[in-house]
């Protein structure tokens, strides 16, 4: 039996980060979390590129355009939604999560999925850089396994 697995060795190419500006303050945490996780691995800030959305609904059009320009070896989305009064919280979680997932498999380029889908703003902050951890670090370093376990298939 073969097994395969993406290390956590430094990659070579191209990294983009597409971070949402509806609750910015929480999103930014994920975005040094990230840039964080992707510099320990020697990508460098060169080579890391950052881009804003409006919101978490607009991180599938640009995630699939720069998947698609083949100039990225992984496109890492970032954002936060937050439950309100009404159902737009499950349109907007949902929206995201499907278009995430469909820029990956259109393009064959990982397409992380640093949504943070929460309750309270205190859920939030907790999982960007508090106690429950960053989700952008934990998608930073899934993107660089993913890009690892793709060359080996390639
Ligand atoms: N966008 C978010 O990223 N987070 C939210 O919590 C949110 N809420 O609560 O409404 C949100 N809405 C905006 C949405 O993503 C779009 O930008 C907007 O609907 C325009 O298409």
């Amino acid at each position: 039996m073969s097994t395969f697995e993406g290390s956590l060795t430094t990659p070579q190419g191209r990294f983009a980060i597409v971070a949402s500006k509806f609750n910015l303050e929480i999103v930014a945490r994920l975005v040094g979390g990230a840039k964080d996780a992707l510099q320990k691995y020697r990508v460098a800030e060169e080579a890391i590129d950052l881009l804003f959305v409006p919101g978490a609904f607009e991180l599938p059009l640009v995630a699939r355009r720069l998947a698609n320009s083949k100039k990225y070896v992984a496109v890492i989305c970032l954002g936060a939604v937050i439950h309100g009064d009404t159902d737009h919280y499950d349109y907007v979680c949902k929206a995201a999560a499907d278009g995430i997932l469909q820029a990956g498999l259109m393009t064959g380029v990982p397409v992380l999925f640093g949504v943070l889908t929460c309750d309270t703003e205190e859920q939030a902050y907790a999982r960007a850089g508090g106690k429950d951890g960053n989700k952008g670090t934990d998608v930073a370093l899934a993107a660089i396994e993913m890009v690892n376990l793709l060359r080996q298939l390639a």
